[in-house]
């Protein structure tokens, strides 16, 4: 038995779906949402696990997390810590700016870890607590990753972005139209055992220690080019309005955080999740106490990653290049 065996016996169900999420206890009201979502739109014949990779939840939010469990569903916690891996990326983190607080945690590399720490598994689901779920999230596990080991979407940010096409193009020295978001992801673990992706980032990063702009997923990008399959924006759409009605998953990515800003296209959807989740007046209170001061580091924030962009591009050579064995 595993050692994160819940306790939910699998009974009839024989199509299990394992979803990660990596958070802390600040991204656990967005988890929750996300969760939620993901709950109302579960196929009965299915059986999903709920897999939360963390720092250290404290108790009212894991109680929260927990009760948002339906009947073909479970949830489990799993804290990454006293890792040699682990210390590395920290210290990491702690050396370079990455792009501030959207990235920059740890907390973000913790999917770097998930094929290597869940044997059991051979596929797995990865999502970003930014998420809500339009659609049963095993429409998505069943895709047919065709002998790769990842599956994601074409970043449409960066392709609607000069700056940071030129930036995946000179600094990672890769084709921008290769270049996948880390939001949503399908995952072959097996693959991903078979190229060491986990060791293979952590030997980047001592032998590089390069202050890139979306660390993690650039290095994604950069160990896995070629060996990345693509799905349709519908399963990582940014919020639109009108949202077209076939859109699977909405990614509230960079500054489009409905407990942020009012207005956001697709807010309903976020704020319809969150009721009911324990989290609802805790989020409300982010949304009300967003102060001027907040918008204008956001804002800096924003102008300061295209700046960096701008200046990573013009390297003479490519900051991260896998290394080969
Ligand atoms: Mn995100």
């Amino acid at each position: 038995m595993s050692i994160f065996y819940t306790g939910i016996p699998l009974g009839k169900h024989t199509k299990v779906v394992p979803v990660f999420y990596t958070i802390n206890n600040a991204y656990a009201p967005y988890a929750a949402a996300s969760i939620n979502s993901l709950m109302k739109h579960t196929d009965p014949n299915r059986y999903y696990r709920i897999i939360i990779l963390h720092d250290g939840l404290d108790w009212i939010t894991r109680l929260r997390l927990r009760n948002l469990v339906t009947n073909n569903c479970a949830i489990q916690f799993k804290k990454i810590s006293n890792n040699l891996y682990l210390k590395i990326i920290i210290r990491y983190c702690l050396k370079t700016r990455g792009s501030g607080d959207y990235f920059a945690k740890a907390v973000y590399y913790y999917r770097a870890f998930i094929a290597r720490l869940f044997t059991e598994y051979n596929k797995a689901i990865y999502v970003d607590s930014d998420t809500i779920f339009r659609a049963d999230v095993g429409e998505l596990y069943d895709m047919d990753l065709e002998g790769k080991a990842i599956a994601g979407m074409v970043d449409t940010k960066i392709l609607e972005t000069p700056e940071f096409q030129d930036y995946v193009v000179h600094a990672l020295g890769m084709p921008y139209t290769e270049y996948v978001n880390s939001g949503v992801l399908v995952m072959d673990l097996k693959k991903l055992r078979k190229v060491k992706y986990l060791s293979q980032m952590i030997e980047m990063i001592k032998v590089y220690n390069a202050d890139l702009l979306a660390p993690d997923q650039d290095y994604l990008n950069v160990i896995l080019e070629g060996d990345i399959a693509h799905f349709s924006d519908k399963w990582n759409s940014v919020p639109l309005n009108p949202l077209p009605k076939n859109t699977k998953i909405v990614h509230f990515n960079l500054t489009y955080k409905p407990w942020h800003h009012k207005n956001i296209a697709c807010e309903r959807l976020f704020w319809n999740a969150a009721r009911g989740t324990g989290f609802y007046g805790d989020l409300k209170r982010q949304l009300e106490n967003f102060s001027a001061a907040d918008q204008k580091a956001e804002d800096d924030k924003l102008s300061g990653m295209l700046a960096r962009a701008t200046k990573l591009a013009k390297t003479k050579k490519p900051l991260i290049k896998k290394i080969e064995k």
